[in-house]
C-alpha cells in the first residue's frame, strides 16, 4: 500500500471510530465502557402515586421520556470520552468543568432526576429528625424555610432547579442552578455543596397540571417531600 492509500484507509478508520465510538466489550477500554453504561432507574412508586399533587401523565413523560433521554444521550456522549465514562455518576458531577456540554447537560439531567425521584413520597411525611432541627435553627421555622425555598424556585428564569444543600462546613444553604446543573458541579459560578433537597422547576415537571402556575407546583411539593430520604442525605453529608 502506498502512502496515499494508507492515509486514505487511516482516515476512513478514524471517521468510523468517530461515528460509532469505541467498540463495547472488545478491548480493555471497551470493557470499562461496558461496565459504566448508565441506566434509567425505576421509579420507587407508581406513576399515579403522587396524585393529586403531580399527575400520572406528567410522571410518565417526565420519567419515561425526559429522564430516559438524558440517560441515552449521556451514554452516547460518554462513548467517545473513555476517561469520563469510567467515573461514577456522583464523581462525574465534580468533573463537569472538564466535560463537553453534552455530558454536562445529560449527566446533570441523569443525576438530578435520579435524586429527585427518591425525594418524592406518595404519603405525606412528617418533618422530624436532625435535618428539621437544623432547618429551624437556620431559617427560623419550617414555614420560613419553605417560603425562602419557594421564592428561590420562582426566581429561576427559564429552566432549572432549586436546592437545599449542605456546604463543606456543614451549613445549610438554598441555591438555584440553571438547566441541568447542580451544586456538585465544579463551575466557579456554582456554590458547591451536597444537595439535600432538590426540586425540578422546568416546565416539563408541572405544566400539564399547573400550566404557568409554578408557585402552585412548588407549594404542592411540600405534601410529597420524602423527609426520611432528605434526613438520610443530611446525616451522610
Ligand atoms: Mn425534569
Amino acid at each position: 500500500m502506498n502512502r496515499k492509500d494508507f492515509l486514505k484507509k487511516a482516515s476512513i478508520a478514524l471517521a468510523t471510530t468517530a461515528v460509532l465510538g469505541p467498540q463495547i466489550g472488545k478491548s480493555a477500554q471497551g470493557d470499562l465502557l461496558q461496565n459504566s453504561v448508565h441506566t434509567l432507574p425505576n421509579l420507587p412508586f407508581a406513576t399515579k402515586a403522587l396524585e393529586p399533587f403531580i399527575d400520572t401523565q406528567t410522571m410518565e413523560i417526565h420519567h419515561g421520556r425526559h429522564h430516559k433521554a438524558y440517560v441515552d444521550n449521556l451514554n452516547k456522549a460518554l462513548a467517545t470520552n473513555p476517561y469520563l465514562a469510567k467515573l461514577s455518576l456522583d464523581t462525574l458531577q465534580a468533573r463537569m468543568a472538564q466535560a463537553p456540554a453534552a455530558i454536562r447537560n445529560n449527566g446533570g439531567g441523569h443525576f438530578n432526576h435520579s435524586l429527585f425521584w427518591t425525594l418524592l413520597s406518595p404519603k405525606k411525611q412528617k418533618a422530624t429528625g436532625s435535618l428539621v432541627k437544623e432547618i429551624n435553627k437556620k431559617f427560623g421555622s419550617e414555614d420560613a424555610f419553605f417560603e425562602q425555598f419557594g421564592k428561590a424556585g420562582l426566581s429561576v428564569f427559564g429552566s432549572g432547579w432549586v436546592w437545599l444543600n449542605r456546604d463543606s462546613a456543614g451549613e445549610l444553604f438554598i441555591s438555584t442552578t440553571p438547566n441541568q446543573d447542580n451544586p456538585l458541579m465544579n463551575f466557579t459560578e456554582i456554590k458547591q455543596g451536597k444537595p439535600i433537597i432538590g426540586l425540578d422547576v422546568w416546565e416539563h415537571a408541572y405544566y400539564l397540571k399547573y400550566q404557568n402556575l409554578r408557585a402552585e407546583y412548588i407549594k404542592a411539593f411540600r405534601n410529597i417531600l420524602n423527609w426520611q430520604e432528605a434526613e438520610n442525605r443530611f446525616r451522610s453529608a
